[in-house]
């Protein structure tokens, strides 16, 4: 099998990429180790910014996350007993969409499906060569049987657990990482959410979120050490420590309903450099992951994949070099910039049990400072809403 850019992961990355290069005439293969029924099933993001807008709108999947998505004017910081707000709309003029990557997964695979475009699922990539001087092809195997994909150029989006990194050399590879000493439980219910937008909690016994997918559906998070049994955490007592954390208001309003998912994710910063050798790019949490605090994930991702699909178009229809020859570096000073937010918001909310008290009274001033300053909450919410997209 023959294509003009083999894609490996249909991840909302690998899938968003794919119909974008649709869009410009340009032939591409998905090659997805999951089930599309896996891929559906995994819950992940809830909070789109600016570039999954942007990039939503280019790939034309946009209606659905029009005509269903919350749009969000801002959310509360809750920390001890003071609950603020953040006027996202009033600073910075826009607004967050609730809308889960499910959903966005959901309508890009019906998009491709409807195109006709081949997406191989249960078709893991094993290796990739080639890359630096050529032929390029990816060995997969699919229904039992290794194949051999041969292609002009490969995106490596494939995750944090992927392949594709490999086939830079480790003397050309640089890898950054910081992994946080606590992880994430989250529970999804379908009742009604406690508050209509987003509360980020900072407490004594640990970070809380309140977020949600609709009206009628609830994504909650608490902070918890990252070895936790689930056994040991009932429904009932993710409710009561959510209760607990998220403060008196909110406890109030709070529906409680059995959970319909309940996990444990770890929270990691990591980069890796650079973002191309050869023909071989990478894009979303191939090359990068944040600590899913900031809610930055699925959306630096799009940003990814916008810059990757004009630079792959510009070189495949026009012979012109310049968008790809730029792209790991022009992306990795933005990445960088997420990683840095993502890194302050898990910084400022959440409990570091090591933590000196010093380190924990200059968290207690920052949230002073944040809850009092125009210009501290600024900087929070053009960071939230997303920088403004290079080109
Ligand atoms: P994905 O979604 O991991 O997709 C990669 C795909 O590649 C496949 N794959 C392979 N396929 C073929 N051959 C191989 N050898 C392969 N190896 C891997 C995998 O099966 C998979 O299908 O990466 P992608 O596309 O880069 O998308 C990234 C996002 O999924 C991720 O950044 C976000 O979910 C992060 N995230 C959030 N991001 C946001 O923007 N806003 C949020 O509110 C937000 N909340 C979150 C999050 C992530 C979380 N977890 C569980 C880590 C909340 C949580 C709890
Ligand atoms: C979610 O709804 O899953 C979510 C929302 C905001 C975050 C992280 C996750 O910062």
């Amino acid at each position: 099998m023959r294509t003009q850019v083999a894609i490996i992961g249909a991840g909302p990355a690998g899938l968003l990429l794919g119909r974008l290069l649709s869009l410009q005439g340009i032939d591409t293969v998905i090659l997805e180790r999951r089930s599309a029924d896996y891929v559906l099933g995994r819950i992940r993001a809830g909070v789109l910014d600016r570039a999954s807008l942007v990039a939503l709108r280019e790939a034309e999947c946009d209606q659905r996350m029009k005509a269903e998505g919350l749009f969000h004017d801002g959310f509360d910081i809750v920390a001890g007993e003071r609950r603020f707000h953040i006027d996202l709309k009033g600073l910075t003029g826009e607004q967050v969409i609730v809308y889960g990557q499910t959903e966005v997964t959901h309508d890009l695979m019906e998009a491709r499906r409807a195109e006709g475009t081949p997406t191989f699922y249960e078709a893991e990539a094993l290796d990739v060569s080639g890359i630096e001087d050529g032929p390029v092809e990816i060995v997969y195997e699919h229904g039992g049987a290794r194949h051999t994909l041969s292609c002009d150029y490969v995106a490596g989006c494939d995750g944090f657990y992927g392949v594709a990194s490999k086939a830079i050399p480790a003397d050309l590879r640089r890898t950054f990482e910081r992994v946080y000493p606590f992880g994430w439980l989250g529970l999804f219910a379908d009742v009604e959410p406690c508050s209509h937008e987003l509360i980020y909690a900072n407490h004594t016994n640990g970070f809380a979120l309140a977020s949600m997918r609709s009206h009628t559906r609830s994504r909650y998070y608490i902070q918890c050490p990252i070895d936790i049994d689930l056994a040991d955490w009932p429904d009932e007592r993710v409710w009561d420590e959510l209760a607990i954390r998220l403060g008196p208001q909110a406890a109030a309003n709070m529906k409680r309903a059995p959970a319909i998912e309940k996990s444990v994710a770890p929270l990691r910063s990591f980069v890796a450099e650079p973002m191309r050798h050869g023909r071989l790019f990478l894009a979303g949490d191939a090359a990068h992951i944040v600590p899913p605090t900031g809610a930055k994930g699925l959306n630096l991702a799009s940003a990814d994949v916008l810059a990757l699909a004009r630079a792959l178009t510009a070189q495949i229809r026009e012979g012109t070099s310049t968008l790809i020859d730029t792209y790991s570096a022009n992306r990795l000073a933005e990445i960088w910039k997420v990683e840095r937010f993502s890194w302050w918001m898990t910084m400022l909310l959440h409990r570091f049990s090591d933590r000196e008290d010093f380190n924990a009274r200059i968290q207690m001033a920052e949230l002073d400072y944040l809850a009092g300053s125009r210009a501290a909450q600024l900087a929070l919410a053009e960071n939230y809403v997303g920088l403004p997209l290079a080109g």
